[in-house]
């Protein structure tokens, strides 16, 4: 399945128990030797919401959440027997509310966490916002949002160009995150439409990051470079539609597809 691009291999796992999904992350998400997928999303029964979500990287890493995947997630259960359009899904983020809506799957992706010491990032104070990054001896100024996973957020005043992979692979490795980190280089176009390109963590360029189009709406509104709190985020795989609202909750629209369905030996 895929969300504008970012692709995932969902296994059912209702009825059967995969051992070492690590393991079968790296092979699966692999292009040449496996299937090929930006992360391998497992469905899980859940005794705390309707289902569990398990994500992991392509490199093995198991990430708290995934705003993309959660949307390919919504659509598999509710074209594989579950009869609602609205329904919670527990991840290592808490409970995350997906909804059908008009073809399209909305998302409760709940609060932004912006405390330096929980996106995890070290820095001091209540935010992590405009600061300054030494990355090989050049300046970078990032914000630091967690969407349950961690980002950080840099603007540039333009994309076309700029060496997303050379700087943000220097970014996710950086000291001062300890968990890694998901990168996204924003660039504003207006007031309600911004354009993002991202290195994730344990994934590398990917064509598309729900969770990290939330952060880039986050950090463009804490840093004042838009004033509307929602905005069309264009990533090169597509557009979601991001809104950060007055209950403090983030919601994010987009699409997600089914490619194909099959059987792989393992
Ligand atoms: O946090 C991480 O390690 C990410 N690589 C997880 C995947 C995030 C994703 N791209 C998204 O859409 O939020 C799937």
């Amino acid at each position: 399945m895929h969300g504008l691009g970012n692709d995932f291999v969902v296994v059912d796992c209702r009825e059967r128990e995969i051992k070492n999904p690590e393991k079968l992350a790296i092979k699966l998400c692999d292009r040449h030797f496996g299937i090929g997928a930006d992360g391998l999303i497992l469905v899980l029964p859940s005794s705390k919401a309707d289902f569990r979500m398990r994500i992991f990287n392509p490199d093995g890493s198991e990430p708290e959440m995934c705003g993309n995947g959660i949307r390919c997630f919504a659509k598999f259960v509710r074209d594989n027997g579950f009869d609602s359009n609205k329904f919670e899904v527990e991840t290592l983020a808490g409970i995350i509310k997906p909804e059908m809506v008009d073809g399209m799957v909305r998302v409760d992706m709940g609060e932004p966490i912006l405390k330096p010491k929980d996106v995890p990032a070290n820095f001091d104070g209540e935010m992590a916002v405009d600061k300054e990054l030494d990355i090989a001896g050049r300046k970078l100024r990032i914000t630091a949002v967690s969407m349950g996973n961690p980002h950080a957020v840099s603007f540039v005043d333009d994309l076309e160009g700029f060496p997303t992979a050379e700087i943000g692979s220097k970014v996710e490795l950086h000291p001062t995150f300890p968990r890694k980190i998901n990168v996204e280089f924003v660039q504003v176009l207006s007031n309600d439409v911004i354009k993002v390109a991202v290195w994730e963590r344990g994934a590398g360029i990917t064509l598309a990051c729900g969770t990290g189009a939330c952060a880039s709406l986050v950090a463009s509104v804490l840093n004042k470079k838009i004033s509307a709190r929602k905005a069309t985020v264009i990533l090169p795989g597509g557009e979601l539609y991001i809104e950060w609202a007055d209950n403090n909750h983030v919601y994010m629209t987009g699409p997600a597809e089914t490619v194909f369905t099959g059987t792989i030996n393992v």
